[in-house]
Parts: structure tokens; C-alpha cells; sequence
């Protein structure tokens, strides 16, 4: 196991090879990585206000997603494990659609038909999530290999938690994927936690990055906190895969800073001591050290970024939450050409009971994972 790939120090100061990014990409990333933590704080102020549903944040991993999502080219497609969300912003997700899914309205991309906090975006080759843990991977290591098969220049990144390291699909994925030399490269954003499993108990093995070698491919760790290591790993993982050379996995090592979910407290079963480890080495503030050393941001530029992504998002936020739900009839339309009988039978019948009961009013908030 070689040692993490690091560029920048916890305060910023440069220790590795800095990646070929101009001052304008530099500051891009940082806009990216702020954009996702506002994001963050007003989708949970929603949810903790009943007015959507449930919310799986990304607090604390922002470097491993805006990194990730900036090496990857336009053409190339990417899987999502359970928090891509931003890395989707990054690569052409609409913060309208994105907020849009956030409360399955009317102009839901999914008509309202995926739980909430799930996106997807044909625009940008982004497949819809699945909560299930673990499908992602072999559907991305197929897709790789028809993109193989058909000659595109395409690469498939396939996105997954420390936890689905012991899914089946991980172990299929990564052994079809080294047999077949698909271009793909494997992201496991090891967030330290798989709920209440620390990523510590999930495997013997000393790091993920060493179960690459069983599939015959190469595994790196990189500081999933450092944006810079992480852009850098992925667009050499990203180029590799292009040029034919088959599969990598990078193994992010980051933090989930806050709860799995909306839905859940991490008091439970984890230390203060552990949090506060981790909010020393906040990608946001290691980032934004970085920059300023470099004088690419000027004293209390952060808050003026801050300020206007706040006013972006609102404005996202008021459009969509006056936008209408998706009309009941939607609920049978387009999956076959004709609506068959046994469909319309169960349509009937829920709007009798719609009838009875009233219409479906808005969630409190509630949900039971
Ligand atoms: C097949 C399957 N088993 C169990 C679950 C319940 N579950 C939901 S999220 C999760 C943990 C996922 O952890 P990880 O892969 O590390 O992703 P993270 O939530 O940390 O991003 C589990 C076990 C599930 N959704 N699917
Ligand atoms: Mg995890």
C-alpha cells in the first residue's frame, strides 16, 4: 500500500505536485464546494420544517465530490453511490431540477416516482441513484463495457460508500471490470461511517485501496479532504482508463460529518472526540487557506460567495416551492404505450379512496430510515 495522496496540509500549505489548473478552475472548485455546503444547510432547514421529506447531506465531504466530478471530461458518465448530488451540480445538474427532486413537484425529471434526495440528469450522463446498496456497480462496469464494446470515448466513474464494499455487486463489479479492462474508474468515498458501522469494523483488510490488487487493478488512497489530491488522482485514474488501460479504484478518505440522514443521530454511536478530529480538517476551510495564501481570495470574500449562493439557492428554493405536484393521473402514464386494465383498476380505485379521504396533503418530515 503506497502512502495517501496528499497536495495540501490541513492549513493549506502545498506538500505535493499541484495539479495543472489555472487561477480561474482553481477558484471554480471553491465556489463548487461552497455551493454544496449552503445546499446542504437549506435542504435540512426544509426537512427539519416539514416542507420535503428527507435529507442525506454532504457536509464534510465537498473536496472528495467537487475533485471527483472536475477530472471526470463531458462525455463521461457517472454512478452514484449515495451522496452525488453536488458532484451532479458540478457536472450540469440543474440547481432547479436538483431542488425540483427535492420535492418530487410537478417538475420533478422523475415525475415525483424516486424518493426524494435520489437525482438524476440524462443532460450530463448521470443515472438515477438507487438507495439499494451496491446496484450502481455492476450497472456502471456494464455500461463501461458496452462503451468498450461500441469504441466511444467515453469513462464511467463509479461512485460507492465504504459500506458497499460488502456488497455483491462490488465484488462482481470490480472482478468483471479487471477481466474486461472496462473504462472505469471506481470511487469508494470512504466517509468513516456506513450508518452506525464504522468504516473501521466493515474490513480486516488494512485499506480498501488493497482489495484493487485481488481484481488486478491499481488502488490508491488519496485525502479525500484536499481537493486538489482528489482532482488530481481522479483525472490520472480518468486518463488511464481513456487511453485503454483498464479500471482503477480510488479510495477518498473523508468524513461524514453529520447524521446518515435526516432521519438519524450520530450521538448514538459515535464520539464528540471523533467530530471535532475531523472539522480540524474541513475541506471547505483547507481550501480556502490554500487560496488565500495564493491571493486568489481577498479577506471576506468567502462571505460575499457565501451571501450569493444563499440568494441563488432562496430563489430556486421560492420557484419550486410553488411549483404544482405531479397530477395524480401521472401515476399510470408512460410505462406502457396504453394504460393496461389491471393499472387503470388500482387508479380507480386509489381515487376513490383520494375521494373518500381527501387528496395526499404534505409529509411531516417523518421518515423511518
Ligand atoms: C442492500 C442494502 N442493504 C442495506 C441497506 C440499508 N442501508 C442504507 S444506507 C446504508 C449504509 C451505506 O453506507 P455507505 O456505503 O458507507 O454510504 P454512506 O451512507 O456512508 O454514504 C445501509 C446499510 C440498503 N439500502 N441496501
Ligand atoms: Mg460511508
Amino acid at each position: 500500500m503506497t502512502a495517501m495522496l496528499q497536495i495540501l496540509e490541513k492549513d493549506g500549505a502545498v506538500v505535493g505536485e499541484l495539479p495543472g489548473l489555472d487561477d480561474g478552475q482553481l477558484k471554480e472548485l471553491f465556489v463548487h464546494m461552497l455551493r454544496i455546503r449552503v445546499l446542504d444547510g437549506r435542504m435540512l432547514k426544509l426537512q427539519r420544517a416539514g416542507r420535503i421529506g428527507f435529507v442525506g447531506t454532504s457536509t464534510g465531504l465537498e473536496g472528495s465530490l467537487v475533485g471527483a466530478a472536475s477530472g471526470l471530461e463531458a462525455q463521461d458518465w457517472m454512478w452514484s453511490g449515495l451522496r452525488e448530488g453536488g458532484a451532479a451540480l458540478v457536472r450540469g445538474l440543474p440547481l432547479a431540477e436538483y431542488v425540483a427532486q427535492m420535492y418530487c413537484n410537478s417538475n420533478d425529471t422523475a415525475k415525483g416516482r424516486q424518493m426524494c434526495n435520489h437525482f438524476q440528469h440524462k443532460g450530463s450522463n448521470y443515472p438515477s441513484w438507487s438507495s439499494v446498496i451496491g446496484t450502481q456497480i455492476t450497472h456502471g462496469v456494464g455500461a463501461a463495457y458496452a462503451s468498450q464494446l461500441r469504441g466511444e470515448d467515453v469513462v464511467h466513474s463509479i461512485h460507492l460508500g465504504d459500506g458497499a464494499t460488502s456488497s455483491n455487486g462490488f465484488h462482481s463489479g470490480m472482478n468483471f471490470a479487471g477481466v474486461w479492462k472496462v473504462p472505469a474508474v471506481f470511487v469508494c468515498v470512504d466517509n468513516g461511517w456506513a450508518i452506525s458501522v464504522c468504516s473501521r469494523e466493515q474490513t480486516a483488510a488494512e485499506s480498501y485501496a488493497d482489495k484493487a490488487v485481488a481484481y488486478g487493478m491499481p488502488g490508491l488512497e488519496v485525502d479525500g479532504n484536499d481537493v486538489l489530491a482528489v482532482h488530481a488522482a481522479m483525472a490520472s485514474a480518468v486518463r488511464r482508463a481513456r487511453a485503454g488501460e483498464g479500471p482503477s479504484l480510488l479510495v477518498l478518505k473523508t468524513y461524514r460529518m453529520l447524521g446518515h440522514s435526516s432521519s438519524d443521530d450520530p450521538s448514538k454511536y459515535r464520539e464528540d472526540s471523533e467530530v471535532a478530529w475531523w472539522q480540524e480538517r474541513c475541506p471547505l476551510e483547507r481550501y480556502e487557506a490554500f487560496l488565500t495564501q495564493r491571493g486568489l481570495l481577498a479577506a471576506g470574500e468567502r462571505e460575499a460567495l457565501e451571501r450569493s449562493l444563499e440568494a441563488e439557492i432562496d430563489a430556486v428554493i421560492h420557484e419550486q416551492e410553488s411549483a404544482a405536484p405531479m397530477p395524480l393521473r401521472s401515476l399510470v402514464e408512460d410505462v406502457y404505450e396504453e394504460v393496461p386494465r389491471h393499472l387503470r383498476l388500482q387508479f380507480n380505485a386509489f381515487l376513490e379512496v383520494a375521494e373518500r379521504r381527501g387528496e395526499a396533503t404534505r409529509g411531516d418530515g417523518a421518515f423511518p430510515l
